[in-house]
């Protein structure tokens, strides 16, 4: 079929499964279709929204077209589009935020509503209803198995010789699920494609580029962070707590973690690493022609443009060293705790206490998700968060007295690195660890008021003023910057 004869296949209200993990495996000329139809139906005055499971963020073809339709019933979980956060900022858009490793099951568990058609990127496909994705799988194996109709959009800008880079399994489901046999980051437990009825497979041909941007240039802010990120794993294995051989590290999304990333594989300290994380970013795939990084196994190539070129133009080189699988499997707690996961994540906003915001801005606008930091943080061998001590030009302080917003709790975040320095969480209490944070993170324009708001708080176990938690927010919103705090009286 042609994408618009695919996209009408597609009915309102119903609810659609796409493949993908951020751009890279994305449907892109079947959904940019289907946000064409909606848009006829709205003229000839129809409802038309559809449902939305993907495995992570997607492309601008799949979700900022959609929400530029004004499409979409409902989505969850991740995203990073700028039409569609504003849809769900605005209300217009209903968002479910989840953990990523878990939206596989659930969608087996029947929590969110079924799933009637799948739209999967694929590079190859088979008479016998074998496909093989693209550089990301998320949800792929399961809404594929669950969808009445799968709509496979065969891209051939995606060369079909990545058959083998993936390795495609689906968990059974309580009482009767096992342990998942992966022991080190290489193992294979599964198939090279996901395998489905072939009579409810139409293929749509296309031929179009990834939607892949570049990261921001490595600035002071981000060196700095990326160097204290390093000398904290150094000093880790110079004190015993960290193998010598070091650990699997899986590093968050964005330009500080693309960043940190870099800094640790220009360490000549920390010796050569793999890594068991879900986005494969710029900085691995370097890193990893460098020879410092062996191994890569991920849920997808969150890669820019020049970069999965070149991947693709190598093929057999990077097919030796990554492994692609479902988020189900790439962010799953148990081997994430078996094999002991150095986790680096990016915060939006940490109280002094440990607790970290990542999805909300001022408690109220959504900026991306919890995305797979959950999944990570809670099992890793040791967690860490960073971020840049201030944002925008420092009338933000991302150290605040509570945070506005709650994704990670104090008990699982171990470490938190800034620009300024690194703070060690680990089996201190409530008001040391305000201590530690304050003087080794905190932007030294705030450290006064932070000591400030410790001191005048009521004692306890946790020193907290409900008076004053969010006096950092309310002079933002009132002033615009942070620095003009007012302590309330009581
Ligand atoms: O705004 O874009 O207007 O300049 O937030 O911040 O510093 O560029 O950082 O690109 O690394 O993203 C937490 C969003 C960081 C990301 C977050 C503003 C700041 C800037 C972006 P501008 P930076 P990054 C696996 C892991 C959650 C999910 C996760 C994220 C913009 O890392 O989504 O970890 N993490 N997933 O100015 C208001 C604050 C702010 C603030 C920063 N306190 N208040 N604005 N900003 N701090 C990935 C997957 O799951 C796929």
């Amino acid at each position: 079929m042609n994408a618009d004869e695919a996209a009408r296949l597609i009915k309102n209200e119903d609810n659609v499964g796409f493949s993908g993990f951020t751009h890279a495996g994305c449907p892109k000329i079947v959904p940019t279709a289907l946000a064409k139809y909606a848009e006829e139906e709205h003229e000839k005055g129809n409802p038309f929204k559809v449902g939305m499971f993907t495995g992570a963020s997607t492309g601008d073809m799949l979700d900022g077209a959609l929400a530029r339709a004004h499409a979409i019933k409902f989505r969850t979980p991740y995203q990073t589009n700028t039409d569609l956060r504003k849809s769900i900022n605005t209300g217009e858009v209903p968002y479910f935020d989840m953990h990523l490793s878990s939206l596989a099951q659930e969608l087996r568990y029947g929590f969110l509503g079924g799933v009637d058609v799948a739209v999967i990127e694929a590079c190859d496909v088979t008479e016998n209803g074998e496909i093989v994705p693209t550089c990301g799988v998320g949800i792929s194996p399961t809404v594929a198995n669950l969808a009445k109709i799968v709509i496979v959009e065969l891209n051939k800008w995606n060369p079909k010789e990545m058959r083998g880079m993936h390795d495609i399994v689906e968990l059974q489901d309580p009482p009767l699920r096992r342990e998942i046999p992966i022991y080190s980051v290489r193992d294979r437990i599964g198939k090279d494609h996901i395998k489905v009825d072939p009579s409810k497979i139409i293929v749509v041909e296309s031929n179009t580029p990834n939607e892949g941007g570049g990261f921001a240039p490595v600035d002071e802010v981000t060196t700095q962070i990326g160097n204290n990120v390093a000398n904290f794993f150094i000093k880790e294995m110079a004190e015993g707590r960290m193998p010598k051989s070091f650990l699997p590290i899986q590093s968050g999304v964005g330009n500080i973690a693309n960043a940190v990333l870099s800094a640790m594989g220009e360490s000549k300290e920390i010796p050569d690493f793999e890594v068991y994380t879900e986005v494969i970013q710029d900085a691995v795939i370097d890193l990893m022609e460098s020879g410092r990084i062996k191994f890569a196994s991920g849920c997808s190539l969150t890669v820019s443009n020049p970069c999965i070129e070149k991947i693709y133009k190598n093929l057999d080189f990077f097919k030796e060293r990554t492994v692609l699988r479902p988020s189900e499997i790439s962010n799953n707690q148990e081997v994430v705790r078996r094999l002991g996961i150095i986790a680096i994540n990016t915060a939006l906003e940490a109280d002094i206490f440990g607790n970290i915001n990542s999805t909300h801005v001022l408690g109220t606008k959504m900026m991306n998700g919890i995305g797979g930091s959950g999944d990570f943080t809670r099992g890793a061998y040791v967690s860490v968060f960073v971020t840049p001590s201030t944002a925008k030009d420092g009338k933000i302080s991302a150290f605040v007295p509570l945070v506005s917003h709650e994704d990670h709790s104090e008990h699982s975040v171990k470490i938190v690195i800034s620009e300024y320095g690194v703070a060690d969480l680990r089996g201190k209490s409530p008001l040391e660890r305000a201590h530690e944070i304050i003087e080794k993170c905190a932007h030294p324009d705030y450290r006064p008021l932070l000591r400030e708001y410790i001191a005048n708080a009521p004692k306890g176990q946790t020193p907290f003023d409900m008076y004053n938690c969010f006096a950092f927010h309310k002079a933002f919103t009132e002033t615009g910057d942070m620095r003009n705090v007012k302590w309330e009286k009581k």
